[in-house]
């Protein structure tokens, strides 16, 4: 391999020495047409401050906007945003009132990064209603991005964060109800419909994001999905833009999923393109994709947002210019 590479560095150099066919801006123009075809235009006034999160979460987007508002910072407003469903019995799929694991127990997991890619996260934590708040705590608190299970749980008490029964009487007969099959089948866009990834660009210039769940409903005790994985289920570089992700985290897992949607802005796609190549190589790396559900949506630094997912039925919710409203994303399959 090494003398392989040693010989195509060796021959391309000779030959552009000897003045034979390649040159330097000959070698240059085929990199670039290997290139995207930059979407997103250059010099545009940046669209600052805007907020835009999973499914249709208005009122994660109002609690987060209040902080930009204000000047507040993207990271404060994320959390802030995200700190919502994760408190409200009703959302099936974050925090207080998630749907348990088949054991009915419920766990979390919950990552957040910041503008200088600072990253926290937590994974099959236990018994506290804010992930959010304690990965931002492993963020900003300890010498590691990511704790799991009874560490972090043990890290979150002695944090002062309490101990707290998350499973609600109607999670609890629901998943009484699915013990008598015990058929583990994830529902497109109804099992996992509201766990939550949020990003945001603030009056400052500055990209943060967070995402929060219970994961997949009556998941086999342990299982850790997408959304507490850097990467996978968020991904922001402040340079470029941010993303993130919901659906079947398996299927997310698998491409690196949000760092891909931010590479691919990186090469110059704006945020709805990237999200469709993202979509795409989900799909392609997913033989099973008619029966699972991915989304992705994207931020970038120009404030543009973007989302795509495989199968109707879709959404994001969308903060700017004082206008908040959910968005049916496009889908792959139609
Ligand atoms: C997971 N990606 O644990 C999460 C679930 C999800 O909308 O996003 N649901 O696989």
């Amino acid at each position: 391999m090494k003398s392989r590479r040693k010989f195509l560095k060796n021959t391309a150099l000779g030959t552009f020495l000897l003045g034979g066919s390649f040159s330097l801006s000959a070698i240059n123009r085929s990199r670039e047409s290997e290139k995207a075809t930059p979407d997103s235009a250059v010099n545009k006034t940046v669209n600052k401050p805007v907020v835009i999160s999973t499914w249709r979460n208005l009122a994660a987007n109002q609690a987060a906007w209040e902080v930009l508002a204000k000047n507040g910072s993207a990271l404060d407003a994320v959390e802030a945003g995200v700190k919502i469903p994760e408190a409200d019995p009703d959302d099936r799929s974050v925090g207080y009132g998630g749907r348990p694991d088949r054991e009915g127990k419920v766990s979390l997991d919950a990552c957040i990064m910041d503008q200088h890619s600072n990253c926290g996260s937590v994974a099959f934590l236990e018994h506290i209603k804010h992930p959010i708040s304690v990965a931002r705590m492993v963020m900003e608190k300890t010498p590691h991005a990511m704790l799991a299970g009874e560490g972090a749980l043990q890290f979150a008490l002695e944090n002062g964060f309490e101990k707290e029964n998350l499973l609600t009487e109607k999670s609890e007969q629901e998943w009484r109800e699915w013990l008598k099959k015990s058929e583990y089948k994830p529902v497109i866009n109804i099992e996992n419909h509201d766990t939550i990834g949020m990003l945001a660009l603030d009056s400052h210039g500055n990209l943060s994001g967070a995402c929060t769940t219970s994961g997949a409903a009556y998941k086999i005790r342990g299982r850790v999905g997408d959304s507490p994985i850097i990467g996978a289920g968020l991904f922001v570089d402040n340079e470029v833009g941010a993303a993130t992700a919901t659906g079947l985290g398996e299927a997310v897992i698998k491409v690196a999923g949000t760092h891909l949607v931010v590479e691919l802005m990186r090469q110059g796609h704006n945020p709805q393109k990237a999200c469709e190549l993202a979509v795409e190589r989900v799909i392609s790396k997913n033989p099973d994709y008619k029966d699972l559900q991915v989304g992705f949506i994207a931020l970038n630094k120009q404030g543009e947002c973007g989302g795509y997912c495989i199968h109707k039925g879709f959404s994001y919710a969308v903060f700017d210019k004082g206008n908040n409203r959910a968005i049916d994303s496009d889908s792959a399959v139609k």
